[in-house]
């Protein structure tokens, strides 16, 4: 069997499992050859595709507001015609960590351990208000010519000089400053550093420390509840995984990798992990609730976006890939499902089922077959460029209501993305066919990216000639749409489910108690 036709065996596996009708489109899909599971496994991982699991949805629509303005063998190909990515280095680090001993903790302030004072600013501040921050006005413009690559160490996340946290960009290295711009720049490992001071002086949260409210969204292996702290009162989304259904579908190592990555990462447009914990049958995570519901569901009820919105949406994802990228991990399932919009309409990327740490090349087959990279598809080794494709395809799909590529037959859908055969509309803005064109080429090396290192550096092109990505960053753009959001746990955004009552903290059978834990150590 040739490549092609095994990546596209295994992804029309799981599309034939999958598919629902529009406006719904297939889950997320992930067939493993790097994962340590072992064999190749096709499976839908995705928590939340509203409105796609539309089994699960409540029949009662919901009003939500418009836009203001307009095979098993695991070993890899041995030889691979994409570039080694360029070494990453540590540039400036920002410090701010969103685990802090957390507020929602059965811990007062007080009992807090000694901080800098960071923790106490941090506290002090609503938690949607967190990252808005101030940042040094370091040009990200500086452009450099292509360098030779070459294939990066092994080590995991940047590990700068740590000083005392604050608020303050913190130079690491004047070189490896220019690399990626300063707005990819918090530091993940003090994040992780100061996560596991948490760890071991507090005791982990527990389902009965919170209220579980209604369902926000489903997947193959578990669901979202909005939940309320039963100590600060303050919502929180916990997403739960059904331990037997991970490991059944072969999921362990991506569900560990979401854990371990969501701990590690601070960024204004990445969703917060608070703490994660499992009982004999269940994984939670506790993160931020993100009250404006998914772009996908404004999406569809607008049809279309204008270019002005599309902007907006684009320049802040750019900069959590940016993020994400300087920080060796690939995010892998850009879509309009997984960014959602908090209070005041800014993005949150959520979502890191298929995220991993990647300092070289990965082989894995997974996600959204409309979105999904050439490379990725011909099975070859692929780098974190395969998150620019699908920034391609979600500004086109923002722009024209759907997606470049599709077809209800998976072949064809497959074939369409190997040769770019693109619809453009007929009045389409030709500077913006210019960056689809930069984008949406199977050719890695000419794609755009978010390297300053690289000439083809996304945020120079000219559509976004008008935006100033330090005041992006800085959230300080004004977002083209609001949502309508009346309070803390106002679920109105979202698409309503069926809500069966929960099971957690149930054992499975009364004589095998819980055979997986030690399959999710970190939990
Ligand atoms: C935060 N808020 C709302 C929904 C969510 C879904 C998944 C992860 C985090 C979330």
């Amino acid at each position: 069997m040739n490549l092609i036709s095994m990546g596209v065996d295994k992804l029309r596996l799981s599309l034939n499992k999958e598919r629902s009708p529009p406006p719904t489109r297939p889950q997320s899909t992930a067939s493993s050859l790097d994962s340590e599971d072992g064999a190749m496994s096709s499976v839908s991982v995705t928590p939340v595709r509203t409105p796609s699991n539309a089994s699960e949805l409540a029949l009662d629509p919901i009003t939500i507001t418009t836009l203001e303005r307009s095979t098993s063998n695991k070993s890899p190909p041995k030889s691979i015609s994409i570039p080694s990515p360029a070494p990453l280095k540590p540039v400036h680090y920002l410090c701010l960590s969103p685990s802090h001993p957390s507020p929602l903790s059965p811990y007062t302030q007080q009992e807090l351990p000694a901080s800098n004072g960071e923790d106490k600013d941090y506290f002090s501040q609503p938690m949607n208000e967190k990252s808005q921050l101030s940042i040094s006005s370091t040009p990200t413009t500086n452009k450099t010519p292509s360098v030779s690559l070459s294939v990066p160490s092994s080590s995991h996340l940047p590990t700068p000089a740590l000083k005392s946290p604050s608020r303050a960009i913190h130079t690491v290295g004047s070189n490896s400053s220019k690399k990626y711009g300063t707005h990819a720049t918090f530091n993940a490992s003090a994040a992780r550093k100061r996560y596991l001071v948490k760890r071991n002086k507090h005791r982990k949260l527990c389902l009965d420390d919170f209220i579980i409210k209604q369902t926000l969204g489903t997947g193959a292996c578990g669901r979202v509840h909005l939940a309320q702290s039963k100590f600060n009162k303050k919502h929180y989304a916990i997403k739960t995984l059904n331990k037997h259904d991970v490991v059944r579908k072969k999921q362990v190592d991506h569900t560990n990798n979401e854990f371990t990555i969501l701990r590690d990462i601070a960024h204004p447009f990445l969703v917060t992990l608070w703490d994660a914990f499992q009982d004999d049958s269940h994984l939670f995570m506790v993160m931020d609730y993100v009250p404006g519901g998914e772009l996908f569901r404004i999406l569809r009820r607008q049809k279309n976006f204008s270019e002005d919105a599309v902007r907006f949406y684009t320049a802040e994802v750019i900069l959590a890939l940016e993020y994400l990228h300087a920080n060796e991990i690939i995010y892998r399932d850009l879509k309009p499902e997984n960014i959602l919009l908090d209070a005041k309409g800014h993005v949150k990327l959520t979502d890191f089922g298929f995220a991993k740490r990647v300092p070289t090349y990965t082989y894995t087959v997974c996600g959204t077959p409309d979105y999904l990279a050439p490379e990725i598809i011909l099975s070859k080794g692929y780098t974190r460029s395969v998150d620019w494709w699908s920034l391609g395809v979600l500004i086109y799909e923002m722009l024209v209501g759907r997606p470049p590529f599709e077809d209800e037959n998976p072949v064809n859908l497959y074939e369409k993305i190997l040769d770019c055969r693109i619809d453009w509309p007929e009045d389409f803005n030709p500077v913006i066919k210019d960056l689809l064109l930069g984008l949406l080429t199977p050719d890695v090396e000419k794609r755009y990216g978010a390297d300053l290192t690289n000439d083809r550096d996304i945020k120079q092109h000219p559509w976004f000639a008008s935006i100033d990505f330090d005041l992006v960053f800085q959230r300080q753009m004004v977002p083209p749409y609001i949502p309508s959001v009346k309070n803390d746990g106002d679920a109105a955004c979202f698409a309503k489910y069926k809500e069966p009552g929960h099971p957690y903290g149930k054992s499975q059978s009364c004589h095998v108690i819980d055979p997986y834990r030690s399959k999710f150590p970190a939990f």
